[in-house]
């Protein structure tokens, strides 16, 4: 979601913000804008659309300054105009905000009454006429943020500066992630340390309702007003590595990395065909007390909560339920005792997930029950994994493509890990059948290759769905969360209409949308329901529809007329969801291409999204 860049340094930091902007893109990209202080003035420039607009904007004005702060927008309150960009600026104080403020209809009612103007329809204005109203009876910037901020309901990651502090910048965290970049006589605050990543490896994760001052020399960290010791942490150079390389696309390249980004996740955890004795040792007693599990996620990160569900059950006989995390949350779920919450988020800052998880927890400690709480997540520094008991890493790198790829089929490796874990602790499941499918784990990585060698035979077809309107995407057991999450893929980027179902369920209505016109994939890995599968092509065909078969290449599926089909290298059964993602992302990639979208930053979506 929206990106904050701010700085106080000594030498110029226009270029720092707009680098620092350009990394966040992805996050949220209707807009962009920032403000300098520069002797005694605030200079502003905001542009609609990209940070390259900006870029151009600061470029010819040549606005320059030690002390300022930037965002990119992705606007929740108030279309994405020069208007409503940020930051915001009421008399001498400048604003950037990422998150909500609920109650700021009740505010701007108050500001109005009080003779404030307001000349955007965001939510944001507000804040910095508080912040000005509340300098009538403070000259500390610190104090009147410190008076602001209990008035203000909602989420919010906060950057401040005024002209009258040339030296200053106030940041808040409260519901939206926020670091401090701790440099050289010159610190910095960002909504990702990805955008700061260039200038420092040192940071400082702030925690919920903090209140920082920054200066060039100094950091103070504040909660409930009391000055607090919050760690600085070094992070390891390599996680910078986010650039697109020779691929014209991160989604491409990032499609391609996942047999490395697979790799990397699955050798934390193992030692030849066996879980390594120190792979979640800490968890063991949690996980030799769970009785069920409960997997709670949004969006992509939720298909494989799904298919994690699946292996659950299947594999070592214990409990699972999945829930979308903007759900969970608001139906006061009953928390069970001896319940593994897990989170999945790539980020580890997804805002629904984040306030469930925080929910549950609040919730178990007034009845005094023993839940124990876990996340899978991309990001080592990320609020859920300083938030839950237990954490297990998904080792895919930076993930830029808002289409996320490696992030899933990383995270499917690492439930498999916790699945075969909590079994071995339980004994339901052997440790000849850990082998068994660590062994095919290890070997995921060489399939995907393989299946990566259909990318243009995938392209040709992917020619066939540039003029669709609709698609359907069918498959059963653990491909029916493939089938949601390629027709997810599909609307993303390509903006065409798509809808995944179990394939079940086809003349239980969706059957009724097949024509001549309606583009069917069908995902057919070699399983024991492989025959039912067969079976509902059938239907489809004698429909009319068009089928796209992603097959395993034993399946006996073969191409005839209105059926195309791709075939899939041979793999185990349990892993194949795995494999199976890769024809649906190149296919959806493709297509999005040929249909001349943003791929990497498709309208109307963000990454990381860090509001509700
Ligand atoms: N509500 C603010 C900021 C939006 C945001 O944080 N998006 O991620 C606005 O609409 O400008």
């Amino acid at each position: 979601m929206c990106g904050i860049v701010g700085g106080v340094a000594e030498r110029n930091i226009s270029n720092i913000l707009i680098e620092g902007l350009k990394r966040l893109e992805y996050r949220g990209y209707d807009s962009a804008g920032l403000a300098l202080i520069n002797q005694g003035q605030v200079l502003r420039e905001r542009r609609v659309g990209k940070v390259a607009n900006l870029e151009q904007a600061v470029l010819a004005s040549q606005v320059s300054g030690s002390l300022g702060i930037a965002h990119t927008r992705w606007a929740t309150h108030g279309k994405p105009t020069e208007e409503n960009a940020h930051p915001h600026i009421s008399g001498n104080v400048a604003v950037v905000h990422n998150g909500i403020i609920e109650n700021y209809q009740e505010l701007k009612d108050d500001l109005e009454a009080l003779g404030y103007v307001f000349t955007s329809q965001t939510d944001t204005e507000v804040v910095a006429h508080l912040i000005n109203d509340a300098l009538k009876t403070t000259p500390s910037l610190l104090e009147a943020t410190r008076q602001v901020v209990p008035q203000l309901k909602g989420a919010y990651a906060l950057g401040i500066v005024h002209t009258d502090h040339p030296d200053e910048l106030i940041t808040v965290r409260e519901g939206s992630p926020l670091v401090i970049g701790v440099g050289i006589g010159e610190n910095f605050i960002s909504s990702d340390q990805l955008a700061l990543l260039p200038i420092t490896n040192r940071f400082i994760y702030l925690e919920e309702g903090d209140i920082a001052r920054l200066t060039r020399n100094s950091i103070e960290v504040f909660i409930d007003g009391q000055l607090i010791d919050r760690p600085v942490k070094e992070l390891d150079a390599t996680v910078s590595n986010a650039s697109k390389g020779e691929y014209k696309h991160y989604m491409l390249k990032e499609i391609y990395e996942q047999p490395e980004a697979i790799k990397q996740t699955i050798s934390q955890a193992l030692n030849g065909n066996a879980l390594r004795e120190d792979f979640l040792a800490s968890a063991i007693q949690d996980f030799a007390n769970i009785q069920q599990v409960q997997i709670i996620a949004c969006g992509t990160s939720y298909h494989a909560g799904m298919i994690a569900k699946y292996w659950f059950e299947q594999l070592i006989d214990l409990p699972c339920q999945v829930e979308i995390a903007s759900e969970f949350r608001y139906r006061s779920p009953v928390i069970v005792n001896n319940t593994l919450y897990v989170c999945i988020s790539q980020s580890g800052e997804t805002a629904d997930t984040l306030a469930a998880l925080r929910d549950t927890q609040k919730r178990a400690a007034a009845k005094s029950l023993n839940i124990t709480t876990m996340t899978i997540c991309n990001v080592a520094t990320s609020s859920m994994v300083r938030e839950t008991n237990h954490s297990l890493l998904t080792l895919a790198g930076p993930e830029i493509g808002v289409a996320s790829t490696k992030a899933f089929t990383t995270q499917l490796a690492a439930l498999m890990l916790l699945v075969l874990k909590i079994g071995q602790i339980k004994q339901t499941i052997s440790d000849t059948q850990i082998a068994e499918i660590v062994a095919e784990l290890w070997h995921t990585p060489k399939v995907i290759l393989d299946t990566l060698q259909n990318d243009k035979e995938i392209l040709r077809l992917s020619e066939l769905f540039v003029e669709k309107q609709h698609c359907l995407f069918l498959g059963r057991g653990t491909h029916f969360p493939i089938a949601l999450e390629g027709a997810l893929k599909l609307k993303e980027i390509s903006y065409i209409h798509a809808e995944g179902y179990a394939a079940g369920e086809l003349k239980h209505g969706p059957l009724a949308l097949v024509d001549n016109d309606m583009p069917v994939v069908i995902l057919a890995p070699q399983d024991d329901m492989l025959d039912k599968l067969k079976s509902n092509m059938e239907e489809v065909q004698a429909r009319g529809g068009e089928l796209f078969v992603f097959a395993d290449e034993n399946s006996g599926i073969k191409a005839k007329d209105r059926q195309h089909v791709v075939y899939v290298p041979s793999v185990n059964a349990i892993l194949a969801p795995i494999v199976y993602s890769v024809p649906v992302q190149l296919l959806s990639y493709h297509v999005a291409v040929l249909r001349g979208t943003d791929v990497d930053q498709p309208r109307n979506l963000a990454k990381s999204v860090t509001v509700e």
